[in-house]
């Protein structure tokens, strides 16, 4: 894979992080913009909580909790331990000491008049990151979830507080209408020579991204070919709701599902090799080792990946 290349990929959550330590080792940071979900952000206990860019960040950095894929590691909750003690303030979501030292700074960029993306560019700096971190859009398009037991539900109460146990009937982008897409983003997917789309959950962590307007037209038009790597192996998701919400979706938990989802900006597929094989009409597809169980097989599959992509693409 030449290692001049530019590469935009979009995702979210901790699938997407996963990929994304792979492609840091794979190539030069420079080479790579992410661009992140902000669907799940909300404001907690006055705090401006965006999970998907700080799992991302902590990930890139080194700093993320290992076994969860998010928060920091060795992280302590002295803070929430007081709330709850002194003040019978029970948060269901947890913010680590270390944690709210991001969460603190985030609110005070943002409450002085700076953009989300001027804000995140400035925490990755600051955390020595090469590559760039981008949000979706700068406005708040929290995704809502309508559930068969409790209505709707703002993204973290669904994901938290009740653990994605509830049936997700729908799932909405409120706001996305208005958003606009940043510049960086939009010169991000036009300079770039491939698009990835990361093995995150397309119907919350891409949906999201692709709902912002203009963007799926943007894919569309793109020089550069749009690549999916499945978060489906042997009809499970690797981790999280991804195959439940298939299931409440109607639809059948496999790879050519999620390919369908992604529809027409797909040039290609990355499927996994425990999978059924599947064709699509003008989609190429490749089965490869999707399981990322360690850091040598993150960048197996990045380099797999990108070698793939040179192979028939540029
Ligand atoms: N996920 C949980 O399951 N429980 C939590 O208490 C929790 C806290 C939390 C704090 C900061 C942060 O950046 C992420 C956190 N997450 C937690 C994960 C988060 O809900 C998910 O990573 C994304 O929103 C979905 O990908």
């Amino acid at each position: 894979m030449a290692l001049d290349k530019n590469i935009a990929v979009l995702l979210g959550g901790v699938g997407g992080a996963k990929l994304a330590s792979g492609l840091i080792e794979a190539l030069p940071p420079e080479r790579l913009t992410f661009i992140v979900n902000t669907g799940d952000d909300f404001w907690h206990l006055g705090l401006k909580i965006c999970p998907d860019l700080d799992t991302l960040m902590y990930t890139l950095a080194g700093l993320v909790n290992p076994d969860r894929g998010w928060g920091v590691i060795d992280d302590t909750t002295a803070a929430l331990d007081s709330l709850a003690r002194h003040y019978q303030v029970e948060p269901w979501f947890r913010l680590g000491d270390k944690d709210l030292a991001t969460h603190l700074l985030r609110t005070h960029w943002l409450r002085q008049g700076r953009s989300l993306t001027e804000v995140t560019t400035c925490l990755a700096g600051r955390l020595s990151l090469r590559a760039a971190i981008l949000p979706m859009c700068d406005a708040e398009v929290p995704t809502m979830v309508d559930t068969l037991e409790r209505g709707e539900l703002g993204f973290q109460e669904y994901f938290v507080k009740y653990a994605w146990a509830p049936v997700i009937r729908a799932i909405r982008h409120q706001n996305c209408e208005s958003a606009r897409l940043p510049q960086p983003v939009r010169e991000a997917l036009e300079d770039a020579d491939i698009v990835l789309i990361a093995p995150s959950n397309p119907w919350l962590s891409l949906a999201p991204i692709l709902a912002i307007p203009g963007l799926r037209d943007l894919l569309q038009r793109a020089a550069a070919p749009v690549v999916a790597v499945t978060p489906i192996i042997a009809g499970e998701a690797v981790k999280g709701p991804t195959a439940k919400i298939m299931r409440e979706l109607g639809l059948e938990v496999c790879a050519r599902e999620v390919a369908s989802f992604y529809g027409d900006i797909l040039d290609g597929f990355v499927d996994d090799r425990r999978n059924e094989p599947f064709a699509i009409q003008g989609l190429r597809t490749i089965q490869l080792n999707t399981l990322m169980k360690d850091q040598r097989d993150k960048v197996a599959l990045a380099r797999a990946t990108l070698d793939w992509i040179g192979s028939w693409a540029l």
